[in-house]
């Protein structure tokens, strides 16, 4: 009887596998959403159409499609195969009962990806004009997430997981989703800073982990500054001897390095170093002679130090020394050369500067002297065959940049920040925003939501000025934070910004916006992430 039965089974798999007829049509409607369905997408795509009809998955795998131009060499896909694999059927994820059971006329047995450009990218590094599109449709018997490029699957990879839900039985299931989808903005960053406390590298994967489920795609590493120096240098390995807070376990070495940017392109996402300078350059003296300006007390040097001492040859030499290194260790197209909070004081203090200034007929105006340094800098730097992103001053001050700079805005209050925007934009320059993104700036309440509502592209400009806004990032500077409050400091809310820099400019339900990061937030904390909650509330499984 039973045997017969599975032979009755069977044949019905069969016949519907044989039709390869979808047994549903997706319907041109709203979407419906439902909290605990596919009301937990996150950030949510530029178009989706779903029905109610839902499949179970059965016998599931993730494959290759036959026509893929990513085979079984492509380890992007095949790590992340197994990685979406896992988060849906995993470890703790009882579908044991499931497993057994042969696939039914209401079963999907599969997502095909297909890679459908001829170069599929996967041997290389996502870049600021990396494709990053993708289509889902979830139809049987099969889903297909066809893209042109590995970065596009690797997002659509995560959207499928995020479909995936366990009906009233505990059955992985997903409704009938048609969906096409790609980001608003081309630069989707996080900003971790590491020298005001040592982040271990387990911190940075996990985040990097994080930020692939929030489709972030630039991880901002703000590596050193005055605090400390953990890069270690293999030219200078004296830097982070002196200027690491513990020259053996507080610094990244080049395999740490290697690491990180290896499990970011893992996920498609940039590592875009920064090196800030001539201000926030305190621990850089402590291991290179002569790079920083001495301060005077009156006719004598205080002992103290200021910014990098812009009027010495030496100092040049250092730097494109220096850069030409990181040029090579970093594969991004572009670094952050930072230039932000100088402080003249010091500058002011000492004699030797004042003779320079008046030799340049600089007067005493500090910021041309500035402006003298970075210009001289970013000459350097464009040696190495890199782009630059750089700090707002560095534009305020007038320096000359190249056509493709990246002006990163920080400063200000709302009116401020817009006008500023403004202004970088008609001047022609891309730009990217912060200001309103600060995350390690905290309230008691829901501040996701003001996160939430900033957008980059509100201020008074044409089209073609709105056009030069690549994006936004959310920074999560490091005076209040290390490896025991990073994580639950920085998610959700950062989502809340990666929604924002994902999603079409027109999704600003709040409401909805509040169930599905909720209900995202839960998803995190399932996967081990400890995201923080929005407000009261609990998940079906909490964290642990
Ligand atoms: N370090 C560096 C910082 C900050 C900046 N640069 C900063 C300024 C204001 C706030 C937070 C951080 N700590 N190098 C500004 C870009 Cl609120």
């Amino acid at each position: 009887m039973l045997v017969l039965l599975k032979f009755v089974v069977l044949l019905l798999a069969l016949g519907s596998g044989q039709a390869r007829q979808p047994h549903v049509v997706v319907e041109d409607a709203e979407p419906v959403f439902e909290p605990s369905k596919f009301g937990s997408l996150w950030p949510l795509p530029q178009k989706l159409k779903s029905t109610q009809d839902a499949f179970k998955l059965t016998s599931f795998r993730i494959v290759d499609a036959k026509d893929s131009s990513a085979g079984p060499s492509c380890n992007i896909l095949q790590n992340a195969y197994r990685r979406y694999y896992e988060y849906m059927f995993g470890a703790g994820q009882k579908q044991g009962v499931f497993k057994l059971r042969r696939s039914g006329p209401s079963d999907l047995t599969g997502l095909q990806v297909w890679i459908t450009s001829a170069d599929s990218e996967c041997d290389g590094y996502p870049s600021v004009k990396s494709d990053e599109s993708y289509e889902l449709s979830v139809i049987q018997p099969f889903a297909v997430l066809k893209a042109p490029k590995v970065w596009g699957a690797l997002h659509g990879l995560e959207t499928f997981s995020q479909l995936v839900y366990e009906d009233e039985y505990g059955a992985k299931s997903v409704n009938a989703t048609i969906i096409t989808d790609f980001p608003r903005f081309k630069h989707r960053g996080i900003l971790l800073d590491t020298s005001r406390h040592f982040l271990p590298i387990k911190v940075i994967l996990a985040n990097l982990e994080t930020m692939a489920m929030n489709k972030f795609n630039v991880f901002h590493w703000h590596i050193v500054d005055d605090q400390s120096f953990p890069y270690l240098s293999r030219t200078f390995p004296q830097l982070s001897q002196q200027g690491s807070y513990h020259p053996y376990t507080h610094v990244y070495t080049p395999a740490d390095v290697k690491m990180v940017i290896e499990f970011a392109r893992l996920r498609g996402i940039r590592v875009v170093p920064e090196f800030d300078t001539p201000g926030h350059t305190q621990s850089w003296g402590k291991g290179q002679p002569d790079l920083l300006t001495p301060c005077y007390s009156g006719p004598k040097p205080s002992g103290a130090f200021g910014p990098v001492n812009p009027i010495l040859n030496t100092t040049y030499d250092f730097m494109t020394q220096f850069f030409k290194e990181i040029s090579t260790v970093f594969p991004d197209g572009y670094v952050h050369l930072g230039g932000d909070e100088v402080d003249f004081t010091c500058w002011k203090s000492n004699p030797d500067i004042q003779r320079f200034m008046d030799a340049q007929g600089f007067g005493q105006d500090y910021s041309k002297l500035e402006s003298f340094y970075i210009q001289k800098l970013l000459d350097i730097v464009t040696t190495t065959k890199k782009g630059y992103m750089i700090w707002q001053e560095v534009f305020d001050n007038g320096v000359k940049l190249k056509p493709d700079t990246i002006i990163h805005v920080w400063k200000g209050n709302q009116q401020q920040y817009q006008s500023e925007m403004a202004n970088v934009t008609s001047s022609g320059y891309q730009t990217l925003l912060s200001t309103p993104w600060y995350l390690n700036r905290i309230s008691y309440g829901q501040d996701w939501n003001v996160f939430y509502k900033a957008d980059p592209q509100d201020f008074k400009g044409t089209e073609k000025q709105k056009a030069l806004v690549i994006g936004g990032e959310a920074c999560l500077w490091g005076e209040y934070v290390d490896a025991t409050n990073l994580t639950p400091r920085l998610w959700p809310r950062a989502s809340a910004v990666g929604e924002r820099l994902w999603s079409s400019k027109d999704v600003t339900d709040i409401n909805d916006a509040f169930n599905r990061l909720s209900a995202h937030r839960c998803r995190m904390v399932e996967r081990g992430i400890p995201a923080e909650p929005l407000f009261s509330s609990y998940c079906q499984r909490e964290y642990k």
